[in-house]
């Protein structure tokens, strides 16, 4: 008996086994038809059927549907790792997701994930299901599963599999012990940046970028990939976490990280990944230090780029920005500045930069930058195949984050944007205040513990691994790893309402630390890219003194830990709206990584918080959601095929029920214009007005900052214990 939707959550399970496995809790085995299965097991089919059908504690029918070509899909190795920075790679993943998307009903698209499944490579798989589910309207509330548990090889040492197999293979099910991960294990302290291990391979901040990108797609069908503001939300979420990643950096007393600017010239940082693939059965590569990026030619992979090129591209964009507009295929210009007060530029060049073949203006001319720069680190320990490697961790957004090199590439990165960025006009003291509104104070407090003093500490965390652990015996086997925390907190604010009326506005809290590595304070032109955003609310003034007080899990940049490791964890609802909650967005930053780990001594920092003026902050749409239901999107406005038109621009409110709006800041509203209509960042997205060098300088009366600390303590807690 078929379960409806959820039998896709199957498809991802133990990716390599057979379709005809039984899979999931539910032991559940896919009535295939028999010419759907794969050559080698074809001439078995009646024995396997009877075999694998004994256990099967439910039968899900497969109708026999005529399928479409997928022989090019076919053709790309099962075992080679896939990524969607090489351009052939997503070309068969975009062609797949053509494919899933365009069958007419789920049966349909059960019938072809039931073919392709065990003939297309299986990352490929994985990724285009994914896509393909969250975005196809008779799929919404598909349970897809955590990257982590189809593949947990992307995420752990790949010492503890050979443990988590005896386990599994011995022990039987339920007096199984959990495997305990070491918590740094790439490096020794003797290298410098093992300091940062925890936060460059925490799961959970590799879960968010993998599902960042996922989410995000820079190649597929159009309406996919023309989200609301996409081009700029890759640089804003990008350009916080090189924030985060500097806070952490100075938390443990190393420099901010520098930009990967000289492209020629040996790279000081190595690293050594120590993961496997299971599925491919080799290595992931390491990258000596003072490795130097070469020119690619690898056949193989059908890249054939320069050094040189990026030199180029990186020279045409800056040309681009200095002169304020995007020279087009077709000899146009497209400005590249403020449009009406809202910065359309910083969208454009993060389509150019990423690069996006659906988005970018020129992808001829601008290349490729973001992505080709992944490729050349990855590849840089075997530019020209003739080791026959594959790419490093910077090559997959499920790994790259690991590695030391990749905020050196982002630091590069952001500073385009930077640059792109000084050029816009500055924020008046008009467009930063909100008169009448005042803000007296502002508090953390833990509780039970000083006030405006943060606390941070080490926690240890179960996953389950079976899932992806193929040709193994069933039952949950679990990881033990250790990853930062910090004790909840709650902030108080008090906000003056002297306008006389009850009025609305949003509250903005940022974070930075207060000093510089050199321990002096940090002038504003500098400070204000170190601030990383914790949270942005709504919030309803009455006339008068005002407290507002809110919890740090309320956070509008996280999720919870149980929907990072969503499906982990044995409490998640069981149906209707709140699953489709849960299940969408594996999207959001990690709640236990919201704040830096601070320093035994307590690491001084600077909480802003700001209340804005509505007016300015909610979304304006033009009046054509009901004509054009979702074009109006994806950047159509009046040539849009169902004819749309344009009436007087509403503003709008963020739908709070909408499936993952609760980490809206660095995700977006699924299906929806991104919730806040100033620039992401803001205030501190853009150079200050003339005569401000310092943050004290910088503030209006709606804005406040308050001295605090996050004080770090060297115990480690377990998951549920008290
Ligand atoms: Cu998220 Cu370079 O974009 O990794």
């Amino acid at each position: 008996m078929s379960n409806g939707n959820k039998d896709f959550e199957l498809f991802f399970d133990r990716p390599t086994e057979p379709v005809f496995v039984a899979k999931g809790d539910r032991k559940a085995v896919f009535d295939v038809p028999s010419n759907y299965l794969t050559n080698r097991y074809k001439p078995l089919s009646v024995s396997l059927t009877s075999r694998f059908g004994e256990d099967a504690a439910e039968r899900i029918p497969i109708k026999k549907i005529s399928l479409p070509n997928t022989s090019e899909i076919e053709k790309f190795p099962r075992r080679e790792p896939f990524t969607v920075f090489i351009p052939y790679h997503r070309e068969l993943a975009a062609q797949l997701i053509n494919i899933m998307i365009g069958m007419k009903n789920t049966d349909d698209l059960k019938s072809l994930c039931a073919y392709i499944r065990d003939r297309c490579n299986p990352f490929l798989f994985n990724y285009a299901l994914s896509v393909a589910l969250l975005h196809r309207e008779d799929t919404q509330g598909v349970n897809i599963p955590n990257f982590m548990q189809s593949f947990p090889e992307k995420y752990l040492d790949s010492a503890i599999f050979a443990r988590a197999r005896e386990e599994a293979t011995v022990v039987p099910e339920g007096q199984r012990e959990p495997i305990e991960l070491p918590r740094d294990y790439t490096a020794s302290d003797l290298e410098p940046e093992n300091r940062l291990s925890y936060f460059r391979e925490d799961l959970g901040v590799n879960l968010h970028h993998w599902h960042w990108h996922l989410v995000y797609p820079f190649e597929g069908p159009r309406n996919i990939v023309a989200k609301d503001r996409r081009g700029e939300l890759f640089y804003y979420m990008h350009q916080q976490i090189i924030a985060r990643y500097n806070a952490e950096r100075l938390c443990n007393k190393l420099a901010r990280v520098q930009r990967l600017t000289d492209l020629k010239s040996p790279l000081p940082e190595a690293y050594f990944p120590k993961l496997d693939s299971l599925v491919a059965s080799r290595a992931w590569p390491a990258r000596p230090a003072n490795t130097v990026l070469q020119n690619l030619r690898r056949p193989v992979n059908r890249l054939a780029l320069d050094v040189d090129d990026l030199i180029r591209w990186r020279d045409r964009i800056f040309e681009a920005i200095n002169s304020g507009f995007v020279r087009l295929e077709n000899g146009g210009q497209m400005q590249l500045t403020e449009v009406d007060g809202r910065d359309e530029g910083i969208d454009i060049l993060g389509n150019m930069i990423e690069a996006s073949p659906v988005l970018s203006p020129n992808i001829p001319y601008y290349g490729n930058i973001h992505n080709s720069g992944h490729m050349f680190i990855s590849y840089s320990h075997d530019p020209d195949h003739r080791y026959l490697e594959t790419f490093g961790v910077m090559g997959d957004s499920a790994t790259a984050m690991r590695d030391p090199i990749f905020y050196r590439w982002h630091a590069f990165i952001d500073d385009i944007f930077q640059q792109y960025k000084s050029t816009l006009p500055r924020y008046t003291v008009q467009q930063l205040e909100y008169q009448g509104i005042t803000i007296p104070s502002v508090e953390v407090q833990v509780s039970g513990g000083p006030s405006n003093v943060l606390q941070t500490f080490w926690q240890q965390s179960d996953v389950d691994l079976s899932r992806g652990m193929d040709f193994t015996p069933r039952g949950e086997v679990n990881a033990r790893f250790t990853h930062l925390q910090h004790s909840e907190f709650t902030y108080r604010i008090q906000v003056d309402n002297a306008t006389g009326n009850q009025v609305r506005g949003t509250c903005r809290i940022f974070l930075a630390p207060t000093n510089d590595e050199r321990g002096v304070a940090i002038p504003f032109t500098d400070h204000r890219k170190m601030f990383i955003e914790l949270d942005r609310f709504i919030v309803t003034l009455d006339p008068g003194s005002n407290d507002i007080q809110r919890q740090s899990s309320q956070s509008s940049v996280t999720i919870p830990f149980e929907r990072t490791f969503r499906n982990l964890d044995t409490s998640r609802p069981v149906g209707g709206d709140e699953l489709a909650q849960f299940n969408f967005c594996g999207c959001g930053w990690p709640q236990h990584m919201l704040i830096p780990k601070g320093s035994p001594e307590g690491f001084p920092c600077k909480l802003f918080v700001m209340i804005s003026n509505i007016q300015a902050d909610l979304p304006l749409v033009k009046n054509v959601a009901e004509v054009c239901k979702d074009e109006w999107m994806s950047g159509c406005v009046c040539d849009c095929k169902c004819g749309c038109h344009e009436s007087a621009p509403k503003q709008v409110e963020q739908d709070t029920s909408r499936q993952c709006s609760d980490s809206s800041s660095y995700c977006g509203i699924k299906d929806s214009l991104y919730p806040d209509r100033r620039s992401m960042g803001f205030p501190f997205d853009r150079e200050p007005r003339n005569g401000v060098n310092t943050l004290n300088e910088f503030l209006t009366p709606n804005m406040h900052v308050q001295d605090v600390s996050i004080r770090f303590t060297d115990r480690t807690i377990v998951r549920g214990a008290r």
